[in-house]
């Protein structure tokens, strides 16, 4: 360094070209000529080179830090580091006012530039994650969905559902009743007073001395003649409560379908017209019907309906009795019954039935145990 002050104070060998490549400590020919004193001309040009420096050294960081911002956080911090109010740029751009006035330009402008190359640098680097996260979570509509597993009626609701359709569609009304009854309306006034025998048959969940789970769905016979006059045509279907053991054909719980016709002129034949739609509609192919006597204190004559046993085809099996398996019971409404509600037993005749309907899915479906209708065994219903 000493060699060249040497030189420059003589004002020989330094050049105007030399100063311009910016030789380190080499003052600018302008300098010279115009401040004529060598002290502060090297000063203020050694400060000139070196804020040139720093301009090219913030370009050359703050482009490296902008391309290694992995995501947009990192990014925002690198501009502000950078561009921000009290970035490393504004504040290099502060200290111009160390220069000369007429070298402020020269850096000013440099400044600017990397300012305008970083700013542009940040833009580019955060369109380019943009992209990046948006390829990340771009959904491919072309692979092939995952079907979702459908779910369908249960077997027992579908077979209420058709029985329901099916007498819709020859002009019955679908009616409900109560599940918890009185006894009168579950026995009483179906003719079964207190002594009667066939009430051991139905033994009941009492809820209190008079309150029960209704035994079977014949009381809603009652509670809708109860409320209306003849032509009646209707059924109603739900669930009844027994204390019956659980096995292959019976359940505590369980449903049955009621039907009620009532009108002048009703006979047997009608109600044995009802009987083939039910043995066509929900019997299987082949399938024989059976109408034989029975006895229920509210039809006179009575019948117990029954179909030929889908598993031994009538030669009798576990699953039903002597090939048939009973569907329900059935008859002509007893006049006594007529005269609970106050119909005019001379005037009106009628048939009633009651079919269970488990038995009717187990039909349908080739169901050779009734529990099964209970299991909810996903593998056993998803065949349905
Ligand atoms: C009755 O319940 C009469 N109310 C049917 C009736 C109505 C007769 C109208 C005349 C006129 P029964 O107790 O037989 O009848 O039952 C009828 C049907 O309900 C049976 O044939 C059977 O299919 C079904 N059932 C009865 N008890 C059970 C049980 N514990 N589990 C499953 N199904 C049953």
């Amino acid at each position: 360094m000493g060699e060249r002050w040497g030189r420059r104070r003589g004002g020989r060998g330094w050049s105007a070209e030399g100063a311009r490549r910016g030789r380190v400590g080499a003052p600018s020919a302008r300098l010279v000529l115009t401040r004529g004193r060598a002290q502060p001309i090297m000063r203020a040009g050694g400060y000139l080179l070196s804020m040139k420096a720093k301009v090219e050294e913030l370009r050359s960081r703050g482009l490296a830090e902008v391309t290694a911002a992995a995501d947009r956080a990192a990014l925002d911090a690198v501009r502000v580091k950078y561009l921000g109010k009290k970035g490393l740029l504004t504040d290099l751009l502060k200290g111009l006012a160390k220069l000369p006035p007429e070298e402020r330009p020269v850096v000013g402008k440099l400044a600017n530039g990397v300012k305008t190359v970083l700013a542009d640098a940040v833009a580019a680097r955060r369109d380019e994650l943009a992209g990046a996260a948006a390829a990340a979570e771009a959904i491919d509509v072309t692979i092939p969905g995952i079907a979702p597993a459908l779910g369908h009626p249960h077997p027992l609701i579908e077979t209420q559902v058709r029985l329901e359709q099916v007498f819709e569609s020859l002009g019955f009304e679908v009616v409900e009743g109560p599940e918890v009854e009185d006894e009168y309306h579950n026995f009483e006034a179906l003719n079964t007073p207190p002594d009667h025998p066939a009430r051991d048959e139905h033994d009941s969940f009492y809820l209190g001395p008079m309150l029960l789970l209704r035994t079977h769905t014949s009381p809603v016979q009652i509670r809708v003649m109860e409320g209306r006059q003849p032509p009646i045509k209707v059924v109603a279907t739900g669930r009844c409560f027994r204390r019956d053991e659980a096995d292959a054909t019976h359940l505590p719980v369980f449903h049955q379908i009621e039907g009620l016709l009532v009108d002048e002129g009703i006979n047997f034949r009608h109600l044995r017209g009802i009987l083939d739609v039910i043995a066509e509609t929900f019997g299987g192919e082949g399938a024989v019907a059976r109408v034989r006597p029975d006895f229920f204190p509210f039809t006179e004559p009575s019948a117990e309906f029954a179909i030929s046993c889908f598993v031994c085809g009538g030669r009798g099996c576990r699953v039903c009795t002597e090939g048939f398996i009973e569907l329900g019971g059935c008859g002509m409404v007893d006049p006594a019954v007529f005269e609970s509600v106050g119909y005019d037993p001379e005037r009106y005749t009628g048939f009633a039935f009651g079919f269970g309907i488990e038995r009717i899915a187990m039909l349908r479906y080739g169901i050779t145990d009734i529990r099964q209708l209970y299991d909810n065994d996903m593998r056993f219903l998803a065949q349905f």
